[in-house]
């Protein structure tokens, strides 16, 4: 049987996946970095420090800077990236989440969140939501990031809820990839193109019900 459900959040709960977009994309632009939507979905679910890299690479710019200017680098993302995020509240909750997540909670089914971000605790914080996650793991607690399935296994593992009757619901693809070697049920929300791995895909967060995936899942 169905015991829990693993939520990522930046992408899933909040659209924060378009701040995080523009401030690495203010930041390429400083380094004279070509960037596009495409390009981005490679840092979806990567860390800070990963997804700038990828970025330096991209660019052919990875071995101008040092260890120490690459955290100013990273720094000055976040820094750009806390001020979009400052005037978060409910209403930047995803389509049909809220409902999604007081259905699943009526159910008696357990709820995590699984996040590759340092700043998860802030904004499920200011969506209102924090109360409603028995668990909550981020980057700050886990050592290897997705599509590493550390943070999925310590989100079940605090859970105390096997794997096996886990659903994970993911936007990237390293999320998905992480869900799956996790040995859980996956859940993508975006284009089938991305996450080919999920179990199912969604292309909304408003077409997700507890329903149909209970019953995707039960089979
Ligand atoms: C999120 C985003 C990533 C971001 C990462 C780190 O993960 O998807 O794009 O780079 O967190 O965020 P921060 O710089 O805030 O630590 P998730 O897993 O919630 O989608
Ligand atoms: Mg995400």
């Amino acid at each position: 049987p169905l015991k829990a459900i693993i939520f990522d959040l930046d992408g899933v709960i909040t659209d924060t996946a378009e701040y995080h977009f523009l401030a690495w994309g203010a930041l390429a632009k400083e380094l004279n970095i070509p960037f596009s939507k495409e390009f981005n979905e490679q840092l979806k679910g990567i860390s800070r420090m990963e997804s700038l890299e990828k970025i330096l690479v991209h660019g052919g710019k990875s071995t101008d800077y040092t260890e120490v200017q690459k955290r100013h680098l990273a720094n000055m993302k976040n820094e750009h990236y806390k001020k979009l995020i400052d005037s978060l509240t409910p209403n930047d909750i995803l389509p049909g989440m809220k409902k999604f997540i007081l259905e699943v909670k009526n159910t008696g089914i357990k709820l995590a969140i699984a996040s590759a971000s340092k700043n998860a605790v802030s904004v499920i914080t200011s969506l209102g939501l924090k109360d409603q996650f028995d668990v909550i793991v981020d980057a700050k607690t886990i050592k290897n990031g997705k599509p590493d399935p550390e943070v999925f296994l310590t989100a079940a593992n605090l859970l105390k809820v096997e794997p096996k009757h886990c659903i994970g619901i993911e936007d990237a693809a390293a999320g998905v990839e992480a869900i799956k070697r996790a040995g859980m049920f996956a859940i993508g929300i975006g284009s089938l193109n991305t996450l080919e791995k999920a179990d199912r895909v969604y292309e909304t967060t408003k077409d997700v019900t507890l329903k149909e995936i209970t019953k995707l899942y039960a089979n």
